[in-house]
């Protein structure tokens, strides 16, 4: 502990501090519109924080896909594109840093990861099956719909228990797992749908024991296991910081090592990879490869573009070498977790442990005064950008959908207002920013009221749904 009274963040915490890997060489203005102007901006974008105009938020927590800033080298890559339209230079290029860093064989690559989502759902899910996964995600879940498959929460109970301070709170519970297979029968299950981190329940890591657990199940039954690898770098540092036995290895061997237990992957590299677009389906089975290489063409493009320029694809090659060094990573995960600890620090509700890529507020305990009907988060999102324009993101039950067959809400434990950290976009002065404004809100809390639903859409409803104040 210094003796001086003011403290730089590491020696907040009795240690040396870390700075990001790179400094800035272009930057964007940022405008804040004075409280009138936001008023009357969420009113017309109906108390959702999606249907805002970008140019009326002043910092931008909505998602942290697509909203990376790339790097010199990157954008140099951009330069090089080859927009054939077949076999461009740059599917190769993407090919091999996927093969290299995820260890998949065949690459198919899609505009982004939802177009992956659709593709492994309608070639490996027959009409009827069950989908045992990790905790639902909005698009992956209504994929596997769609295709006629019927999702089922198997991840740990400590998932849905904002308070547990379990390391890795994205583990598949082998029992819940095993239980399915043995009601079902092994036939019956499409297959393993494992993502790391858990976005929805607040980007917690799934742990190197649980997947090899996993693996030997499934490989018993003859069950294949897919990855969502959308943020598994981020849960490779978790394993590397957690995990007994991989504190001296790198991210890269640890990624190996993860996806080396896994039939295929998706992914969405708006998130991990550093890019604004782009996604990708990789798997080892050549049959199925024919498969999906034939359904490509007709949704996406031709298999050596599935969608995107070759200078998206060159992006995203040099993106996942660059997401996978040890100092971004840290630098990345870190900068979500200074955030966490401040308004930990002050008493705020948030999920903890904190995640890869997000805090989550808890709006249950934010709001007790509200019922999950008044939609606690949503309300908390539209109280954050009032407060001073900081966009953010329900995940609660209007995230959560209706059942298909009963057509009730969903009503996940989980009512969480997240706000997602953009990778090398904002500072840590923008983070007391925000940390201030949450502060605000929550001083704010016992006069605020719940919001009412006037406009419903079928699918996805989070993305287009209004509200008005009752
Ligand atoms: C997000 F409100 N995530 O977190 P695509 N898997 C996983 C994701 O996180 C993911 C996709 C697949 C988004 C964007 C988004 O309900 C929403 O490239 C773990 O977005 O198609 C996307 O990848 C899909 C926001 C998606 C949402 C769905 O902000």
């Amino acid at each position: 502990m210094s003796e001086h009274p003011l403290q730089t963040m590491g020696q907040q915490s009795g240690r040396r501090s870390w700075a990001e890997p790179w400094k800035i060489k272009m930057v964007e203005p940022l405008r804040m519109i004075d409280r009138a102007g936001r008023e009357r901006a969420l009113a017309e974008a109906g108390f959702n924080t999606f249907l805002l105009k970008s140019d009326d938020v002043y910092i931008d927590l909505l998602t942290d896909s697509g909203t990376s800033a790339m790097s010199d080298r990157q954008w140099a890559g951009m330069m090089t594109g080859d927009e054939a339209y077949a076999g461009s230079r740059n599917y190769y290029n993407l090919e091999a840093a996927i093969r290299k860093h995820y260890g998949y064989r065949y690459v198919v690559p899609t505009h982004q990861g939802r177009g992956a989502e659709h593709l492994i759902s309608q070639v490996a899910i027959r009409r009827g099956q069950y989908v045992p996964g990790n905790m639902y995600f909005t698009t992956t879940r209504l994929h596997q719909e769609l295709a006629g498959g019927i999702f089922v929460d198997v991840i740990v109970d400590e998932a849905h228990d904002p308070q547990s301070q379990a390391p890795f709170k994205g583990n598949i519970d082998l029992g819940k797992l095993e239980a399915l297979i043995e009601r079902e029968g092994a036939a019956n299950i499409a297959y393993v749908s494992l993502a790391g981190t858990v976005n929805m329940a607040g980007g917690q890591p799934v742990s190197m024991a649980n997947v090899k657990a996993v693996r030997a199940l499934t490989a018993q039954h003859g069950i294949r296991l897919y990855l969502d690898a959308t943020r598994m770098v981020e849960n490779a540092f978790f394993i590397q910081q957690q995990e007994d036995g991989y504190l001296d290895q790198p991210i890269a061997a640890i990624l190996r090592e993860f996806c080396d237990q896994t039939d295929g992957a998706w992914m969405s590299a708006k998130k991990d990879s550093l890019v604004n677009i782009g996604g990708w389906l990789a798997i080892n089975d050549a049959g199925l490869f024919e498969e999906l290489r034939n359904l490509v063409v007709v949704y996406e493009g031709l298999h050596t573009y599935g969608g995107l320029a070759g200078r998206d694809m060159e992006a995203m090659a040099i993106g996942i070498a660059e997401s996978v060094q040890d100092d971004h990573v840290r630098s990345r995960v870190e900068q979500v977790r200074y955030l966490g600890e401040l308004l930990s620090e002050w008493q705020i509700p948030i999920v903890r442990p904190i995640g890869g890529h997000a805090i989550f507020l808890d709006a249950r305990r934010f709001y007790p005064q509200l019922s999950q009907d008044q939609f606690p988060a949503q309300t908390l999102a539209a109280e954050l950008y009032l407060d001073c324009g900081i966009r953010s993101m329900e995940r609660g039950i209007v995230s959560a959908g209706r059942d298909p067959k009963t057509g009730d809400h969903h009503r996940p434990k989980l009512e969480l207002t997240r706000l997602t950290i953009p990778r090398r976009v904002y500072t840590q002065a923008h983070m007391d920013v925000v940390a201030e404004s949450v502060l605000a809100a929550y001083q704010n809390r016992d006069r605020t009221r719940g919001l009412k639903l006037v406009y419903e859409p079928k699918y996805l409803r989070f993305f287009q749904a209004r509200f008005e104040r009752p």
